[in-house]
């Protein structure tokens, strides 16, 4: 499998994910603000919409949507337990933090606060949101050591997108079991790799630019 992913953007969840399975995989790095991969292509031509993640599954075929992808890739390395059995109620309640994490944090939240194009309103408007969803994860991880009953893509991703607080003056200490969430599971040997890996990319990135 390929996945086509930009450094510390949403697609490092599936990296984790692969890290975490012991999967085989390729990476073929976009630059999602040119539009273009690093050998000149038009990535268009793979995603309509521009975006990061797509996975070029082994037959061939591609797949997007951080929601689709993460399952996808957890149950094609079953050994690796990152996710549970299709059908079960552990199963839906992955894909309720899937959705969570997609549409209440990273596109609700953190998207509109750190695009430098987005009206500061619509950035505000944002930021508002956060607290009440960041309270909720405070709540849950108070008790919890993962978001279910042991690490999953969840995690991946959740983790992935608390990376990007710092960038956006989102002090985790606010929310303590949120910080110490991030700092448990950012120091877990295959996350912490995926983690210096993007920012070694990230750094090169930024000074292409
Ligand atoms: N709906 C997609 C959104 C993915 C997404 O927002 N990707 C961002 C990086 S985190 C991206 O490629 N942004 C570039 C753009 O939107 O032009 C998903 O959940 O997988």
């Amino acid at each position: 499998m390929d996945l086509y992913f930009s450094p510390l953007a949403c697609s490092m969840a599936t990296r984790i994910a692969f890290y975490e399975a012991g999967a085989p995989a390729g990476f073929i790095q976009v630059d999602t603000k040119k539009k273009k991969l690093r050998d000149g292509s038009d990535f268009h031509a793979i995603n309509a919409l521009g975006q990061v993640p797509v996975l070029r599954t082994d037959e061939g075929w591609l797949l997007t949507e951080n929601t689709a992808i993460l399952p996808y890739v957890a149950d094609r390395f079953p050994a690796a337990g990152l996710a549970p059995s299709p059908g079960t109620r552990e199963r839906a309640q992955l894909q309720q933090w899937l959705g969570f994490i997609s549409t209440e944090l990273h596109k609700g939240v953190f998207v509109p606060v750190l695009d430098p194009t987005a009206p500061p309103e619509a950035a505000e408007y944002a930021r508002q949101k956060l607290d009440r969803r960041f309270d909720l994860l405070q709540t849950h991880l108070a008790a919890h050591e993962y978001l279910l009953d042991r690490f999953s893509v969840a995690d991946a991703y959740l983790t992935t997108v608390l990376n990007w607080a710092k960038y956006c003056g989102v002090e985790l200490a606010e929310w303590p079991a949120v910080d110490a969430y991030f700092q448990r599971i950012a120091a877990r040997p295959h996350v912490a790799r995926a983690l210096s890996e993007e920012m070694a990319l990230f750094r090169e990135e930024q000074a292409r630019q």
